[in-house]
Order: C-alpha cells, then structure tokens, then sequence
C-alpha cells in the first residue's frame, strides 16, 4: 500500500518548507521534525538528531521518512559528524527499531561534486558514478548513502538516495541550469520515491529536464519520476549576467561548482 504517513525531518529548513507545502497533494499526513521550531506548525517536534528517544518516538508508526534534516552546506567537520553522520545513523536506528520500512533520504550532488562535468556532446554522468566528495559535508553524503546500503543488505530497509542538485524556487547561477530541480518536480521525485514497488537501496539523480543537464536521471524515471521543468528560460538572463562557465575553471568544470575550490572551514 501507499505510503500515507511521513515523517519530514527539516522540516524548518528550505527544502521542507516547499515540500510541506507541496506533498500534502500527493495525499500524505505529514509529521514534522526539526531542531528548529516550524513556523505555523505547533505540532511539529523540536528535536536535534541526537536525541535517540526523540527519534524512536517520531518514527513510531510512519509509512516512511523523508529525511532532509542536517547541515546542507560546508561546516567544520566536528559540527558535520554530529547532525549528518551521527545524526542520519540515529535515524537509520531508530526507523530499523520501530519498523519503518523506508527512507528516502536528501543525497546531494556535492557526494560526486569532483566528477568532471559533462562538457557538451559528452555522455552524461551516470549514477555509478565513482563517490568524489567534494567537502566533509559531501562525504556526509557519501556515508549516507553508504549507510543505506547497510540498513537494505542487513536488516531489509529501504532507501532511495536523492542526490539533489540544487532545488531552489529558481536556478540562481549559471551551473544551476544543469543541476536545477524546480520545487514541483522535487515533489514529483519525492513521491515517486515514497512509492515506487521493491526499492530496495536504489541511487537516483534530482534534476529537473533541464536542456543543460549534466547527469543522468534514467534510474529516477525508473521510479516512475516524470520531470515537468526546465531550466532554459532562465538561461540567457543568467548568463548575461555571469557569463558562460569557463572549462578551465575548476569552479565551473566539476559537478559540485565552486564547493570543489572553497576553502576548507576552520577552526571547529
Ligand atoms: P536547510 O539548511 O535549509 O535545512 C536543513 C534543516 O535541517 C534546518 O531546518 C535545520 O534546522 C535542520 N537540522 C540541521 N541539523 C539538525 C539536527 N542535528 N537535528 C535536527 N534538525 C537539524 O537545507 P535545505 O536546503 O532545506 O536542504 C535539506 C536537505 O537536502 C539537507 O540534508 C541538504 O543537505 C539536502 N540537499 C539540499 C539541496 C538543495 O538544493 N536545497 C541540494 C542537495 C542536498
Ligand atoms: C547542496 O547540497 C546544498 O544543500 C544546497 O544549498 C546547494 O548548495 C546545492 O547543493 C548546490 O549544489 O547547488
């Protein structure tokens, strides 16, 4: 049966802001958990990742989880192992412990971000693409998904592994019209995730149909995903504005953009 109760970790964040808009549609009863407070949510549990009762408690009796807590962007690694690593094993542990049978979890392309682009004409970059983390936020990711493997292998629970692009309510850089998932399609990718029959841990890209796309989506089609959007109208502002990507910058040539050349975040 569909799934119809989900816990939303993140759910302050601001992909979990679109999506607690969004996935209602889809006919889910959201259960909201963030470190945070929800706004307009008095129901919401405010909890970190940490919190092993917490969890055990919010995962108790949800069709699934759509895990998008943790920190989504580069941050000492000290801050990282606790929300990302630490953090996505509580949850892992605690959806094993009360049954819940699958995750899909927020992946990111920064878990590949120093696999070259595609440049154009070039085939596409494919999902078993070798790991190439970017930053310690990336190889969070990486763990993630590693994680996943485990939790399918040994105890049976499912995940898709969503290695998000950038999903914003617009592409806001040049890069981002090959890796842009527009909100509605985020949805649409979610859902199929939720529900597509016998998972077990399956690796999919989020991108919308962007003209520009750098990777390939076949195994997020294969969940029934049928992306709507494209990033090509924004294309001839943004470029305007920015200019082309430069193949000799490391910045524009990789998949994670300038995560592959930021420097590292010190002190802890
Ligand atoms: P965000 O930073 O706006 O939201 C993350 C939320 O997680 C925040 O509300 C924060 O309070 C919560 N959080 C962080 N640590 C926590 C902890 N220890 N316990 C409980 N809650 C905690 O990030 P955004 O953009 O909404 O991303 C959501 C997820 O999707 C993240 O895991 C991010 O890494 C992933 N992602 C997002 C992409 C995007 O384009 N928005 C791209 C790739 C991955
Ligand atoms: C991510 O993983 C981040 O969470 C998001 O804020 C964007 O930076 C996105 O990747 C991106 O690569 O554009």
């Amino acid at each position: 049966p569909a799934p119809r109760t989900v816990l939303l970790t993140g759910a302050a964040g601001g992909l979990g802001t679109l999506m607690r808009s969004l996935l209602p549609e889809y006919g889910y009863t959201l259960r909201l958990f963030d470190v945070r407070p929800v706004e307009g949510a008095p129901d919401a549990i405010t909890a970190d990742l940490g919190d092993r009762e917490a969890l055990r408690e919010a995962v108790r009796g949800v069709d699934a989880v759509l895990h998008l807590a943790g920190i989504s962007l580069e941050a000492p690694f000290e801050k990282i192992l606790r929300s990302n690593i630490e953090g996505t094993y509580h949850l892992y542990e605690a959806a094993r412990l009360e049954g819940v049978p699958r995750i899909v979890f927020a992946s990111s392309n920064h878990a590949v971000g120093f696999t070259p682009a595609p440049r154009p004409g070039e085939a596409l970059i494919p999902v078993d693409t070798p790991r190439r983390p970017d930053t310690f936020y990336g190889l969070s990711k990486s763990f993630g998904e590693d994680l996943a493997q485990l939790y399918w292998d040994k105890h049976g629970l499912e995940t898709v592994s969503v290695r998000i692009g950038s999903c914003f309510p617009e592409p806001t850089s040049v890069r981002m019209l090959s890796v842009w998932m527009s909100p509605a399609d985020g949805a649409r990718l979610f859902h199929a995730a939720l529900t597509a029959d016998g998972v077990g841990h399956t690796v999919v890209h989020g991108s919308s149909a962007n003209t520009r796309l750098w990777w390939d989506l076949t195994s997020a089609r294969a969940l029934g995903y049928e992306p709507r959007d494209d990033s090509e109208p924004y294309a001839a502002e943004l470029i305007a504005e920015q200019g082309e990507l430069d193949p000799d910058n490391p910045a524009h040539s990789h998949l994670g953009g300038h995560f592959v050349t930021d420097p590292p975040v010190w002190p802890y």
